[in-house]
């Protein structure tokens, strides 16, 4: 085979290559459910109140109250909020672009130690 035809095969090789690795992950992707984290609230905290994920990776936070009405919302993350009614589960999907640690805390006013219900979302590579 001459050189360049062997480069030019070598090439079609290495895309086809590409292509199939972006079809196969894609497909595990799509058979891996999103994981899903679950939180309770009572006054005056959540449990867990650090939650750790992937930069990236969508994940499902799954809030159950314990007693009355509670919010959640994280500021630095897109401003994600939710509001958490006793009885009921409340499902927040949160995808962080970012590593780092972001806030989050309760914006509607449960009691005497309200402003203590906060926590921690941190975000790794
Ligand atoms: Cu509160």
């Amino acid at each position: 085979m001459n050189p360049v035809k062997e480069n030019v095969v070598l090439i079609i090789v290495v895309i086809m290559a590409l292509t199939l690795s972006v079809v196969v992950t894609g497909a595990f992707a799509a058979d891996q459910p999103e994981q899903v984290i679950k939180i309770t609230a009572k006054k005056f905290e959540y449990s867990p109140n650090v939650i750790t994920i992937k930069k990236g990776v969508p994940v499902i936070l799954e809030f159950t109250s314990l007693d009355r009405v509670h919010g959640f919302t994280v500021p630095d993350l897109g401003g994600i909020r939710a509001t958490i009614e006793p009885g009921k589960t409340t499902q927040v999907r949160i995808v962080a672009p970012k590593t780092g640690s972001y806030d989050f805390h309760c914006d509607l006013f449960c009691g005497d130690g309200h402003e203590d219900m906060t926590g921690k979302i941190i975000v790794v590579e």
